[in-house]
């Protein structure tokens, strides 16, 4: 296993936190803001309380890798190179946001920076990664891909499908799900009837591995392993990462399905306080450094967002532009 240097252990820590405060921050604005006159058109769609599942695997990629992200992933967007000022362009729809303001949201996506466009029918994301991986096969470069899905998402049939292909072609694709418990509003126990996705993996003809989700280096250690196996031509790994959805499906609901106890015994497990509570225990910092931090991304969101919201809106006359191909 390779050990994480203290200044990687401290750069996690500042995503974390960066991810939280800036998720924090559209939550805000949601439920805050003038319906009349929104800053924020729709709702937002938030990884609070498992930010680390995110973080962990995208950690464990290199420039050459691709991510295919699902809803729940601004930390991988981070990490891969997004800043919190294109983030938030894109939540206010601005002209100059990553989708120019033609779409909302977390359906995004950034060539340059190797994250596919976002499909938001559940689980379509995974043969695309698919595809992405036998490319990179077929023209032998040594990177791979992330696919990121929920649990929900598992179910479907296409992920199924994608899981089989890659592990008959090998393809170099790393399956992520962060099973946060949750589809909306329906449970696990709704949803599956063997006890944890991972199980799969075998029979697919994978490794199925399981993760706790909210140990952001337990996770960057596990995804780590399946990537170098990926790039080495030995296939796909399906990576199960138990988490716990902390907030709403959206921005606009409320959890009154989710009981008080699971969510106070999820509590306890918070990745930010986990993180702290390693990097105290590992004498790489302390109480007065993680307030630096907060305050450090407080003002990093505070400054995007004072920038974000003065840039300009999608002009009428340009409506058409970037959504048919022209031949
Ligand atoms: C094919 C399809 N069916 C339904 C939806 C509506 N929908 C959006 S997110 C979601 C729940 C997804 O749950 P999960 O995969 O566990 O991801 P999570 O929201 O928990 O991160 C659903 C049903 C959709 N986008 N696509
Ligand atoms: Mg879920």
């Amino acid at each position: 296993m390779e050990q994480l240097t203290k200044k990687q252990h401290l750069e996690l820590y500042r995503y974390l936190r960066l991810t939280r405060a800036l998720e924090d921050w559209i939550f805000y604005i949601c439920a805050n803001q003038n319906p009349q006159k929104p800053l924020i058109i729709g709702k937002g769609y938030l990884s609070t309380g498992q930010e680390a599942t995110s973080i962990g695997a995208a950690y464990a990629l290199e420039k050459e890798d691709w991510i295919a992200q699902s809803h729940r992933d601004f930390g991988a967007l981070l990490i891969r190179g997004l800043t919190p000022r294109e983030l938030l362009l894109q939540y206010f729809s601005k002209e100059t946001g990553p989708t120019k303001g033609r779409d909302a949201n977390v359906h995004l996506g950034h060539t340059g920076k190797h994250v596919l466009g976002f499909i938001s029918h559940m689980g379509a994301m995974v043969p695309v990664a698919n595809g992405v991986a036998f490319a990179m096969k077929y023209k032998k470069k040594k990177a791979c891909i992330l696919a990121f899905f929920g649990d929900g998402a598992s179910s479907q049939g296409i992920v199924h499908e994608a899981m089989n292909y890659a592990a008959v072609f090998k393809l170099p694709v790393v399956f992520i799900c962060n099973n946060n418990r949750w589809a909306i509003s329906t449970p696990l126990e709704e949803q599956m009837a063997i006890k944890n996705v991972a199980d799969r993996g075998a029979s697919y003809g994978m490794p199925g591995v399981i993760c706790d989700g909210n140990k952001v280096e337990e996770v960057y250690q596990t995804v780590l392993k399946a990537v170098r196996l990926a790039k080495k031509g030995g296939g796909p790994t399906l990576v199960e990462c138990k988490t716990m959805r902390m907030s709403g499906h959206g921005t606009h609901d409320r959890a009154k399905y989710v009981s008080d106890q699971e969510i106070a015994s999820w509590k306890k497990k918070d990745p930010i306080m986990h993180h702290e509570k390693l990097l105290k225990k590992l004498g790489y910092a302390d109480e007065a450094y993680f307030k630096k931090i907060i305050a450090e991304v407080k003002s990093e969101v505070e400054e995007a967002t004072q920038w974000a919201k003065n840039q300009a809106d999608p002009s009428i006359q340009n409506q058409l532009e970037d959504v048919f191909a022209r031949s």
